[in-house]
């Protein structure tokens, strides 16, 4: 039988594998795993509307723009309701930073957990029915609970993470996080509505093949990225660009591969926000054996100074994203 870490075969519920997890810690309350717990429910209520959204009139502009001044879509919005709603009856969590909301939601201000979501990521496929995701992050609070949440507990360095992970509503649904001790996936089993362990220690192989730019924007590259990009075609990889971060995440991690979004000339600090998009994933990455840069430092590693902070990314199997840094580095050499 196909064991994971923790001992538990595949098809286990995610229920009883955070529990059994949580069994593992000494002094884990159970506040943590009740928070995951809540997480999963609100993604199989978001799965319910995605799987829906062709039939019913959510899919589509909302009117608004979110505070990155991009149309909302209203199945982004529900989302980030549903989320909101639920991580806020768990009662786990102090605060809220969502990319769909420019300020911190304030929760429960004696609870210790911090959450950085992005509740419905790859929106402009919803109308199209291309795979979307959830990413989110989980962090300690620093100051003390009982008082109100400061931006100090927002703004810490993904390496602090205690929990990260993603939902991809793909051809199924998957949840796939990491508490700091490697990586699993549970795919939604629908007629049951529970979450089963299907990808076990996941683990990104070191070299691949594929690589995922959108090289639309190849005029606003610099030149160490079209001299990557022109490499990666020399060489004969292959190409693969959804536009779903997660989902082109999830591909390379699985299958070996690099995704790149550079800093470009119309977006210096490139598209993709550290706390709620970067952050989960370069920690997950980290988990599985592979590796995620800003072409400068770690992701992890980068001091967030504001809620919705932009930052390149280049993440994926770990040789393909060291020779995305030479490329970039042999560049800054000849600038
Ligand atoms: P979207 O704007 O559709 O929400 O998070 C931003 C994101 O999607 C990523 O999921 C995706 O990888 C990227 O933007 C796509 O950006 P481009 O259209 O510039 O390629």
């Amino acid at each position: 039988m196909d064991k994971n870490s923790l001992g538990l075969p595949i098809g286990t519920t995610l229920d009883r594998f955070i529990k059994k997890n949580q069994d593992d810690f000494e002094y884990a309350t159970g506040e943590l795993s009740q928070l995951l717990r809540d997480i999963a429910l609100a993604g199989k209520i978001i799965n319910r509307e995605v799987n829906k959204s062709g039939l019913l009139d959510i899919g589509g502009a909302y009117g608004n723009k979110n505070v990155q001044g991009e149309d909302q879509q209203k199945l982004d919005v529900i989302a980030n309701i549903r989320f909101t709603r639920a991580l806020r009856n768990g009662g786990q969590v102090c605060a809220i930073v969502s990319e769909e909301d420019e300020e911190i939601i304030h929760l429960n201000p004696n609870c210790r957990y911090v959450v950085c979501m992005d509740p419905l990521d790859g929106s402009s496929n919803i109308d199209v029915n291309v795979s979307i995701g959830t990413i989110f992050s989980i962090y300690r609070r620093i100051s003390p609970t009982g008082g109100p949440v400061q931006n100090e507990d927002i703004l810490q360095p993904g390496r602090d993470q205690v929990a990260a992970g993603y939902i991809l509503y793909g051809s199924s649904t998957m949840l796939v996080y990491t508490t700091g001790h490697g990586v699993n996936g549970f795919t939604l089993e629908p007629s049951l509505g529970e979450f089963l362990l299907s990808h076990n220690n996941m683990r990104c192989p070191e070299e691949g093949t594929i690589y995922s730019i959108n090289e639309g924007s190849w005029k606003q590259f610099d030149e160490s990225i079209k001299a990557y990009t022109l490499w990666c075609k020399d060489q004969g990889l292959t190409a693969r660009y959804i536009g779903s971060l997660v989902a082109d995440y999830h591909r390379n991690m699985l299958k070996g591969g690099v995704y790149l979004y550079p800093n470009t000339k119309t977006a210096p600090d490139g598209k993709l926000r550290l706390l709620y998009e970067c952050n989960a994933l370069a920690l997950i990455a980290e988990q599985a054996g592979g590796m995620a840069t800003n072409g400068k430092e770690r992701i992890l590693d980068i001091n967030p100074k504001s809620f919705h902070q932009r930052s390149p990314l280049y993440i994926g199997s770990k040789n393909m994203v060291e020779r995305v840094l030479d490329f970039v580095q042999e560049g800054v050499e000849k600038a």
